[in-house]
């Protein structure tokens, strides 16, 4: 085992003896969501992998240690700290274990942590891609590459429309990754199953989906899969009102010049402010939505 790396003692029974396991991301507590819904969120997020039959292993650096498997104080910590957090991707993950420091762990950092301990699916809510403006800002996130090169499924529920979706689908491509939809021919947009774009790929089962990722596995060349999982239809939000508080989000950001790993939080939580909080609402659920998807598809895995 990695000598950075500490799996906690649940996370290690439940992979020493084959039961299903998930990951979770700590970015989307520290900088994703506001406190307290953050941490309520996360923890929320471990009970219904557990109910779903998986056992969660929620993934931070923590002290230079690479976590996997927090304790309730360690989830609590994270969410308080918020964006004093360091925000941390693949490139930090050096700089944090030398100096013994804590990181909220994106996508990307995640994927990474989560392979080196044995777990192969992984649940957010969304992922980095390509930003609107990308043929100008080069802004194109490092969870694409990670994806492009380190063998976890990720389930997410498609791509906000922060986010060029079309650029961010061709970047997709070009790199090989299987973009799966889960019932579904419409690439998910996060906040609304309205957009423009198809999925690659389509699923109309979860076992399904647990053959595609261990073909993958048997393939053993590089890379994951991104599975999209829409929201709820109940918990969906108007595309028109989302889209326009984006615009208005993408505008400022634009104004105060946020750049590089602030762009993503800045947007978010500008999206939550523009429309009164309806957005934090839509987010929560479609982070459920996709732990459970996730959990199903650990289960199915290890089914056969
Ligand atoms: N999208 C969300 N919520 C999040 C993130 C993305 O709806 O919390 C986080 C994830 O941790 C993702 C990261 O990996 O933002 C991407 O950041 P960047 O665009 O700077 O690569
Ligand atoms: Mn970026």
């Amino acid at each position: 085992m990695n000598q950075f790396l500490e799996i906690s003692d649940q996370v290690k029974a439940a992979l020493d003896s084959k039961q299903p396991v998930i990951a979770l991301e700590s970015t989307i507590i520290s900088h994703g969501m506001p406190y307290p819904q953050n941490v309520e969120t996360a923890l929320a997020c471990e009970a219904v992998a557990r109910e779903h039959g998986a056992q969660p292993a929620t993934i931070a650096v923590i002290g230079g240690k690479l976590c996997a498997g927090l304790t309730r104080d360690q989830i609590e910590y994270l969410g308080k700290t918020g964006a004093a957090m360091r925000k941390a991707s693949r490139r930090d993950l050096p700089y944090l274990i030398a100096t013994k420091q804590d990181g909220a762990t994106t996508v990307a950092a995640t994927m990474i942590i989560a392979h080196m301990a044995g777990i192969g699916i992984f649940a957010t809510g969304g992922v980095g891609g390509v930003h609107r403006g990308a043929e100008t800002s080069m802004d194109i996130s490092a969870d694409l590459e990670e994806l492009a090169t380190t063998p976890v499924a990720v389930v997410c529920a498609g791509a906000k429309s922060i986010l060029d979706l079309g650029l961010t689908l061709e970047y997709l491509e070009t790199k090989g990754i299987p973009v799966v939809g889960y019932k579904t021919d419409v690439l998910p947009a996060f906040y609304t199953n309205e957009s423009d774009f198809k999925v690659p790929i389509r699923a109309n089962s979860v076992e399904e989906i647990a053959r595609m990722i261990q073909a993958q596995q048997a393939l053993a060349y590089p890379g994951g899969m991104l599975i999209t999982n829409p929201i709820p239809q109940q918990y969906a939000m108007p595309a028109q009102r989302i889209n326009h508080a984006i615009s208005q989000a993408l505008t400022e950001a634009d104004e105060q010049g946020v750049k590089g790993k602030d762009v993503t939080p800045f947007l978010l939580a500008r999206v939550v402010d523009l429309t009164g909080g309806d957005s934090l609402k839509s987010n929560i659920q479609l982070v459920f939505n996709n732990v459970a998807l996730a959990a199903r598809i650990a289960t199915a895995m290890a089914d056969y």
